[in-house]
């Protein structure tokens, strides 16, 4: 279904969220990568609406437990109106991050849609980390580590409550897959709030196919399926080119399957495609492996199953 529709790039330049500078420059090497191409090729009708804009990254640090938060705030509300926008159309936003803390606008939207549409949201959180951090507990003070406890009601006012409905959304909308990196306050309240974790030694006990199974259960014809891809989901050895690389995560063969059962549901209706950092790359491989990934999110497969 996902292949069918008309798809919307929206490239969000910023890495006011992130630890490292650099993931700004995401969405151009993505484009670079030939994503665009790669999606029409797959039969997609692709409009690029070209880079939002923003607050520059003042490059400073925590003030009361947050960096640049105004900043985020200003960008996730830019993110906001355009995802709302693309959505309206009829068309699947594909979000060109940009660092994590972009996922509050996007699914803060995307949410907003679904209550209005009548649909049932499920969020899949394919990241090495958590990002449930609170201003409280947070090591770092960066945002992208707080996106999903934001959506859940957890941080500041102007990131709870941009949309329509606060909390956004219920910890059971969400799976979060490919988890290996928890902070340990973080731990507390992702237990204390009962969020659905697929972490590596999950996978690792089971195997990608039951965890997506299980992390896919129960997704009807009304769903409509967000998936926020934070690329350090992947292995470091074949992703390299992100701010914050942690060890053992997913492999390349792993990756393809979750992409595959996925596009196999037929009902992701959006995309986040956040934290690839171009300066940490080696020749675009890492955003050469985003594109190959999202070719199989629309449906490509490897064998003989088109
Ligand atoms: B990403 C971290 F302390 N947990 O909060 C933090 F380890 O969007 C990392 O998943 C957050 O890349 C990583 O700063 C955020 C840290
Ligand atoms: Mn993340
Ligand atoms: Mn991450
Ligand atoms: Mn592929």
């Amino acid at each position: 279904m996902a292949g069918n529709k008309a798809v919307s790039l929206i490239g969000v330049p910023t890495d006011v969220g992130a630890g490292h500078r650099g993931a700004r420059l995401g969405p151009e090497a993505l484009r670079i990568a030939g994503l665009p191409e790669a999606l029409a090729l797959r039969g997609v009708d692709v409009r690029d609406c070209g880079n939002l804009a923003g607050p520059v990254n003042p490059w400073q640090g925590p003030v009361d437990g947050y960096r640049h938060l105004d900043q985020v705030v200003a960008w996730n509300r830019a993110l906001m109106q355009a995802t709302r926008a693309e959505l309206e159309a009829g068309r699947l936003p594909v979000m060109l991050g940009g660092d994590h803390c972009l996922g509050v606008g996007s699914i803060t939207a995307v949410a907003d849609w679904c209550r209005q549409q009548g649909k049932a949201l499920r969020v899949l959180w394919l990241d090495a980390h958590a990002d449930f951090n609170t201003s409280a507990v947070t090591p770092s003070g960066n945002v992208h580590g707080m996106p999903v406890a934001c959506l859940c009601g957890l941080g500041p006012q102007a990131l709870t409550a941009m949309g329509q409905h606060s909390p956004v959304l219920q910890a059971e909308q969400i799976r979060q897959i490919g988890i290996r990196s928890v902070d340990p306050e973080e731990k507390r309240l992702i237990k204390q709030h009962r969020v659905d974790v697929y972490d590596m030694r999950y996978i690792d006990e089971n195997g990608m196919k039951r965890t997506m199974q299980a992390a896919l259960a129960g997704i009807d014809a009304n769903t409509h399926l967000h998936v926020s891809f934070d690329v350090d989901f992947l292995d470091p050895q074949i992703a390299p080119g992100v701010g914050t690389t942690v060890p053992g995560g997913v492999n390349y063969r792993e990756a393809q399957l979750v992409m595959e059962m996925i596009a196999d549901t037929g009902q992701m209706g959006s995309l986040d495609i956040v934290e690839l950092n171009p300066l940490l790359d080696d020749h675009n491989r890492t955003a050469e492996l985003a594109v190959d990934l999202v070719e199989s999110l629309f449906g490509k497969s490897t064998l003989m199953r088109d």
